[in-house]
């Protein structure tokens, strides 16, 4: 116990006492962190590992956690409040520690004990294994959802599914990405807390009963084939300097029986333990898709499982807190990511009517009223479908669910729209134009209220197109729910040096309230702020090109201009354009080694699913670009080619801050709404873009003058493929273009081997789904402003604090307080900490 001593009293000096496992000064946080170190962790200094510093380092934040989290929790209980319950696959939170030093205000505190212990702050931080439980945007959009809920103090809880390894590792081994398990549980995870006595039942596989109950009803019983067991394991989430502590809760699958009795005592030991093998692989592995759907038997199953499970443990919520389950849809508002929760509808109503015997309109009620849907993609090969061998083989007792649903729903469409024959078949819950399948999405509409896009354009596209049969049938089921990212993590964690100087100017309000960012251009006129604003980005900048120097072995100029691009590789994204910008340049120099050239280092970073071959040759063409760029004398170092391996979120957060421009250059009307594009402004770079996703919405805050816009409209994109879209014609009539295409072509980055590119450059001139030949000059054009544009310091420094200073749509506080208005009518719980009695637990 620390005394510290408070004013001196007249007689008696008051003392305020410190409790070892709540106490915030760095005297106390010192000693916390050895009390773990040896009590947690069985290690003292001699023989310690960074690893075990940086456990005994968590766990000492991680108890400061819990009395916000346990009384969170039991003002919620109390008070019996309505609650969000956000269903997603995926959740890519990103290291824990930063954040959550940040949320309890205590992060230069924790430095200064740290370093006065002798030990590398930065370093512990870096220690931390990343919980890759996600792909990219989505899993990183829920991930920023729950911090702005908690900083909110909207009651919330994520449900998801705990992975064993997450997104695979990618290393680069001659020029190809190579991928590798991701073994993040390792050495234990610190911020989670298993809860096996409240697991609930899964069951898959079987087949249905009728029956007749005690009061005469016919009632359905699923017999099934096979029983997992779901784990719960809570993460707590620290809301932004409040006493809000959410939870994450993500399932882990393990068999109902550790044993087959039968079969270990018939002496058949491997059976008896198979049975368990075969239950924990519903949750080994993340499926590392991008924008595809694959219909594999496992992912449904993986679906089922938490959905499920998620399902089951609101409902003993309420029967715990003595709610009659015909409230469910008072209680939660449940929020499905993207259709990989969309069986929620089957399963909501399975639960309410044979588990616990309510009947079907009623049933039908309570699941619309709970459940709201959003679409993250206008990729058609992107909507999920389940083949009906494979769903009714695992889901025998939903298919029927599904099947009462779809003529119901079938029946409405005919009074509203009668003789329309092709309607009904667009629209059934069932695809029956060949093989037979089950669409998600079209089951995630009817059984949801609420209906949403991620970004202004999107929503559109998906009225218009998409859905819009769903559209003329449900219009008030439809609305725009605009992303937004955390500036606690993507500015406040990732760049404390911007955060200094922009606090020390407008004060911190910014960081819960993104607007009062506006207040930095009060600056833009200020040529000593333009200066330190400038001298930020430059020092960050040299520690990008330190690490670049460390990994990649490459040197590259931090006064050169940072061109990112940081995202999944895929072909829509068009990483590739960027490398006919460099190639572009390439030529120029080639042509003219003299020729005046801007410096340019290209960085990009991004995993390629492993099944998806042609984002694979991107990658593989980049990293070839670069060894012909980044050693060509005749480029004299003007641009250098850089592929950042492993890019996740951790990453990512060094990324950010470092780039003067940021490629934001999807074919217009394919990305949904992107979120880097966010993250990169507010760190005050440039972006170069198409009118796609979020873009528009950007340029629209930012100013057009202060955005680099470029390419094909929507509708230009549609008119073009409408009249029949010849890529060919480009590649003859530009003949930069044609020069940039023949020299891939002629084994130019290949040492000699036309045969290496060749899917990609035929790709290009006889498909080109994603118009990057038709975008090109429009590119290269745009392009050419922004190395002219960086000429200028000063008027390039002006956009970018124009830029930050103009970003507050986009904090996902912004699109929290949306969702909770018009979607989940749910309003935010003040929570109070009482005064500390020895952790609160109630006994006497
Ligand atoms: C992304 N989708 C969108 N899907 O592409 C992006 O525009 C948007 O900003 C983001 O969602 C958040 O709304 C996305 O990340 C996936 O990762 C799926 C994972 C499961 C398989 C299919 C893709």
């Amino acid at each position: 116990m620390q005394t510290v001593p408070n004013q001196p009293i007249e007689c008696v000096p008051t003392v305020v006492v410190e409790d070892d496992r709540t106490g915030l000064s760095v005297e106390t946080l010192k000693r916390a962190f050895q009390d773990n170190l040896f009590y947690i962790q069985g290690k003292f200094a001699n023989i310690a590992t960074q690893n075990d510093y940086y456990m005994a380092l968590a766990y000492t934040v991680r108890d400061r956690l819990l009395r916000r989290w346990l009384t969170t929790a039991e003002t919620h209980t109390h008070q019996g409040v309505r609650t969000v319950a956000y269903l997603s696959a995926e959740f890519l939170m990103g290291p824990h520690l930063g954040n959550n030093l940040i949320s309890l205000g205590i992060y230069d505190e924790a430095k200064q004990a740290i370093t006065e212990l002798g030990l590398d702050f930065d370093a512990l931080l870096q220690q931390e294994e990343e919980p890759g439980l996600g792909n990219g945007g989505l899993g990183r959009l829920a991930a920023c959802y729950l911090d702005s809920m908690a900083s909110l103090d909207i009651p919330s809880i994520g449900y998801g599914i705990r992975y064993e390894f997450g997104i695979f590792d990618q290393d680069i081994r001659d020029g190809w990405q190579i991928e590798s398990t991701d073994k993040w549980l390792r050495y234990g995870n610190p911020w989670e807390i298993s809860r096996p006595e409240w697991a609930v039942e899964v069951k898959l596989g079987g087949h249905t009963e009728r029956y007749t109950d005690e009061h005469g009803r016919n009632r359905t019983r699923w017999i099934p084939h096979e029983v997992v067991m779901g784990i719960p394991y809570d993460t707590p989430i620290l809301g932004y300097k409040t006493n809000t502590a959410t939870t994450l809760r993500l399932w882990s699958a393990a068999a109902a029986e550790s044993f087959d009795f039968a079969a270990f005592n018939s002496g058949d030991y491997f059976r008896a333990v198979q049975q368990k093998t075969v239950s924990e692989t519903l949750t080994k592995v993340l499926y590392p898709n991008d924008e595809s759907a694959q219909g594999k038997k496992l992912r449904l199953a993986q679906q089922i499982f938490f959905v499920s499970c998620s399902l089951q443990d609101m409902m003993l919520i309420l029967i715990r807190q003595g709610i009659p389950l015909e409230q469910f849809h008072e209680k939660f508002a449940v929020q499905l990511n993207d259709t990989h929760p969309a069986i929620a509808v089957a399963e909501l109503m399975r639960l309410l009517m044979d588990e616990h015997g309510i009947e079907w309109d009623t049933a039908w009620r309570i699941t619309q009223k709970t459940l709201s849907y959003t679409n993250h993609t206008l990729l058609p090969e992107a909507l999920e479908r389940w083949g009906m061998g494979l769903f009714s083989t695992l889901l025998p007792r939903h298919l029927e669910i599904i099947y009462e649903i779809n003529s119901q729903f079938l029946d409405d469409i005919r009074r509203k729209f009668p003789n329309d024959d092709a309607r009904l078949s667009r629209m059934s819950l069932i695809d029956e134009a060949g093989e037979r399948y089950v669409r998600m999405a079209h089951l995630a509409c009817v059984g949801s209220h609420a209906i949403n896009g991620v970004a202004a354009l999107h929503s559109e596209l998906l009225k218009q197109d998409v859905l819009r049969d769903f559209y003329e049938l449900y219009p008030e089921k439809f609305s725009n729910k605009t992303n937004g990212v955390t500036p606690r993590r993507f500015m406040v964690l990732s760049n404390p040096r911007l955060t200094n100087l922009i606090t020390s100017k407008i004060g911190d309000g910014w960081i819960k309230h993104l607007d009062d960012l506006r207040k930095l251009e009060a600056f833009v006129e200020d040529a000593d702020f333009r200066q330190q604003w400038r001298d930020i980005k430059l020092a960050i900048k040299q520690d990008l090109a330190t690490y670049i120097k460390q990994v990649n072995g490459i040197d590259v100029d931090p006064t050169s201009l940072f061109d990112i691009q940081a995202k999944r590789i895929h072909e829509y994204k068009r990483q590739h354009l960027d490398v006919l910008h460099i190639i572009t340049l390439y030529n120029r120099i080639k042509a003219n080694p003299d020729v005046h050239i801007t410096p340019r280092t290209f960085i990009f970073g991004g995993k390629a699913a492993p099944g998806y071959f042609m984002a694979k040759l991107i990658i593989k063409l980049i990293n070839s670009v670069g060894d012909v760029v980044n050693n060509d004398p005749d480029v004299r170092d003007r641009l250098k080619v850089v592929f950042l391996k492993d890019y996740n979120v951790k990453f990512a957060q060094r990324v950010y801050p470092a780039a003067d421009l940021s490629e934001q250059i999807s074919l217009a009307g394919k990305e949904a709404s992107g979120t880097g594009n966010m993250k990169f402004s507010m760190n005050g770079s440039l972006t170069i873009g198409t009118l796609d996703g979020a873009n528009v919405e950007i340029r629209d805050e930012v100013g057009a003058e202060n955005f680099f816009l470029f390419g094909l409209t929507t509708p230009e994109v549609y008119e073009l493929k409408a009249k029949g879209y010849n890529p060919y014609h480009y590649y003859e009539s530009n003949l930069a273009l044609k020069a940039v295409i023949d020299r891939i072509a002629s084994g130019g980055f290949s040492n000699g081997d036309t045969n290496l590119f060749n899917p990609l450059v035929s790709t290009l001139l006889y498909k080109d789904d994603y118009l990057l030949l038709a975008d090109y000059q429009s590119y290269i054009d745009c392009q050419d402003r922004v190395s002219q544009t960086y000429l200028d310091q000063e008027y390039w420094t002006r956009l970018s604090i124009l830029n930050s200073a103009r970003m507050g749509k986009f904090s996902s506080d912004r699109s929290i307080r949306e969702y909770c208005e018009d979607i989940w009518y749910v309003k935010p719980v003040a929570v109070e900490l009482k005064e500390y009695v020895q952790a609160g637990t109630g006994l006497a």
